[in-house]
């Protein structure tokens, strides 16, 4: 297995919609595999094929024990709504309220090609409509106002420089930035 490189803010990769998967391979497999290490390493609770540069309808998940790898996903049902704290890993350090449906279910397929369904709460499904918005093209940040957006992308780009690379190397152990609820935007 190894660790992949995570891609930032400014690459167009997380703006393109994702291929549907045709067929459940071994290398499909293996980019699971190491979509997972990297999650861990990068100390995530999920993880979407743009972000490691990849076009493929798959993102991985482990929110509290709850470990799924999905293949071409689809929300069947979605209910209720909450607001509640995201951070993304290819946004480095910036945080935001979002609101998102509490209950989610969803359709997909499993790392064997067969169709699972996953009924979530909370956290999960959180970030599983975070994980597939990812493969939409879509961001947190896009459904903050105008003004918390601008606020965020400034605080990415000042911290990340003038000359802002579109990836980074995973560094396992490396101590995230400790983040107070008073610093978000
Ligand atoms: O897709 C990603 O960028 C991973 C992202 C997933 C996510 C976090 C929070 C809510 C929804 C989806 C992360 O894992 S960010 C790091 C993290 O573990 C975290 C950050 C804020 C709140 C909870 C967890
Ligand atoms: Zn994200």
């Amino acid at each position: 297995m190894s660790l992949l490189d995570i891609y930032l803010l400014d690459a167009p990769i997380l703006r393109e919609v994702t291929r549907p998967v045709a067929a459940v391979t071994d290398e499909l497999r293996r980019l699971a595999a190491d979509m997972f290490e990297t999650m861990y390493a990068a100390k995530g609770i999920g993880l979407a094929a743009p972000q490691v540069g990849r076009r493929e309808r798959l993102f991985v998940v482990d929110v509290e024990g709850a470990k799924h790898a999905l293949i071409n996903p689809e929300i069947l049902i979605a209910e209720g709504a909450e607001v509640g704290e995201e951070g993304c890993l290819s946004i480095p350090d910036v945080y935001g309220d979002v609101e998102r449906a509490t209950r989610v279910v969803m359709r997909a397929l499993d790392l064997e090609g067969k169709t699972v369904e996953i009924d979530a709460k909370d956290l999960l499904a959180r970030c599983l409509q975070h994980e597939l918005d990812h493969l939409n093209g879509k961001l947190f940040i896009d459904y903050l106002s105008l003004l918390k957006r601008r606020a965020a992308v400034a605080k990415y780009r000042k911290a990340h420089g003038e000359e802002r690379p579109l990836t980074k190397k995973v560094v396992p152990g490396e101590a995230a930035a400790h983040h107070h609820r008073d610093e978000e935007l």
